[in-house]
């Protein structure tokens, strides 16, 4: 039985990830935070008590910030493979924060590929980084597109990528850097747009509140659907020899788009709701990805299968659910979950 380590493992990504390395029967170790809240409501389903004996997921309390107990969970786990999913993955939220971002983003992959070099572990390493790296470069982008970074999320997601092939180079190491373009699910956090988005048409969809506050409806993305993201990074440690493999669906769409489109598809006009924050400016912004994953198609045979319309189907889907919940809820007295956050 094969062995993963999972950072991220409560994360959109980490919970799809571990769910389809659990099917092909790994045993998955995953890093997860102590929090004062339950902070693992997305691998929930996928947990069983470590008593019982089909148990295979298995969590460790850790940080990205510190270094000895990285290697001390890795020397003890041994894995074959390591997913550093782990970050603080928010580009608004990284100018706010960006000497934690640089910290946790960028220094953390330093630390897990240093205990990997200094424990001697013979193991593959995926590393989570971001088209947000493109910043500005004029698409469609691939990996031979110089990044121009955009925020200081991106800058760390950079020194990450560099650190990946040096230390690939200088040591040997199999460590591979994923490219992944923008991927959402239900399972995406709420303050990232299109969720954002998915949630407060539904509830406005049952009254539950009216307007919905935008920054920069403009911005293109390269949306796929993280279910199907996460096979290609599975597949990329498969491979014999560690590579850089951009990940995209090929296609681009505005916020704007995606919000009419939501809001069309519940009978709504998008722009009787919507409404422009300036809160949700960036101080750089990046105004387009579109990713072309021709050397993924080739060479991992990897292809999206969820498009656009039905991405947004699935996400409008579950929110409703949500929603209709809530209502319930608000109906019975009760107050509900909040409706604006920053971000
Ligand atoms: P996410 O939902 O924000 O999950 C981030 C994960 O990192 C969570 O499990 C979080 O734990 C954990 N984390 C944050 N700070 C940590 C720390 N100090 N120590 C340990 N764990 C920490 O992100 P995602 O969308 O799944 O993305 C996964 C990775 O892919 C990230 O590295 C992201 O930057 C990258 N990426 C994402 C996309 C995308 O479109 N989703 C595209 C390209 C690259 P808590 O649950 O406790 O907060
Ligand atoms: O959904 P977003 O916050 O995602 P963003 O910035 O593209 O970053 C995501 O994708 C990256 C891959 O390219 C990942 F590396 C990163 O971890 C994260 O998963 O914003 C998308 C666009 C931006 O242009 C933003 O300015 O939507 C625009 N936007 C407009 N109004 C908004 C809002 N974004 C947010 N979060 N909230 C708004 O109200």
């Amino acid at each position: 039985m094969k062995k993963a380590f999972v950072t991220g493992i409560t994360g959109q990504d980490g919970s799809y990830l571990a769910q389809l390395l659990l099917d092909k029967g790994y045993e998955v170790h995953g890093l997860i935070r102590r929090s004062s809240t339950f902070n693992t409501d997305r691998i929930d389903h996928l947990y069983r008590d470590s008593h019982e004996p089909d148990a295979k997921l298995f969590l460790h309390y850790g940080d990205l910030s510190v270094s000895g107990q990285l290697m001390d969970l890795l020397a003890a786990i041994n894995p074959d493979e390591i997913y550093h999913l782990g970050a603080q993955s928010h580009v608004r939220v990284s100018f706010d924060m960006p000497e934690y971002t640089g910290d946790i983003t960028g220094l953390g992959t330093l630390r897990i590929l240093e205990s990997i070099r200094k424990t001697g572990i013979k193991t593959k390493f995926y590393q989570a980084s971001s088209s947000e790296m493109f910043g500005a470069a004029p698409p469609p982008q691939n990996e031979n597109t110089p990044f121009q970074p955009r925020s200081p999320y991106a800058a760390a997601k950079v020194y990450a990528y560099h650190i990946v092939q040096n230390y690939r180079d200088a040591y040997g190491i199999f460590a591979t850097n994923g490219i992944l373009f923008n991927h959402e699910s239900p399972r995406r956090g709420e303050t990232f747009v299109t969720r954002k988005i998915t949630r407060a048409a539904t509830q406005i969809k049952l009254g539950i509140r009216d307007k919905l506050y935008l920054g920069n409806l403009e911005a293109k993305r390269d949306w796929g659907f993280a279910g199907d993201f996460v096979e290609a990074m599975w597949l990329m440690l498969q491979q014999e020899k560690p590579d850089d493999y951009v990940i995209a669906t090929g296609e681009t769409h505005s916020v704007r788009e995606f919000a009419e489109k939501v809001f069309a598809k519940l009978d709504l006009d998008y722009a009787r709701h919507v409404v422009i924050d300036p809160r949700y400016f960036r101080p750089t912004e990046v105004v387009v990805l579109l990713g072309d994953a021709s050397k993924a198609r080739n060479t991992l045979n990897w292809q999206p299968k969820v498009t656009f319309d039905q991405l947004i189907d699935m996400m409008v889907e579950a929110d409703m659910k949500l929603a209709r919940q809530e209502k319930t809820l608000l109906d019975a007295g009760y107050s509900c979950a909040n409706v604006e956050r920053i971000s």
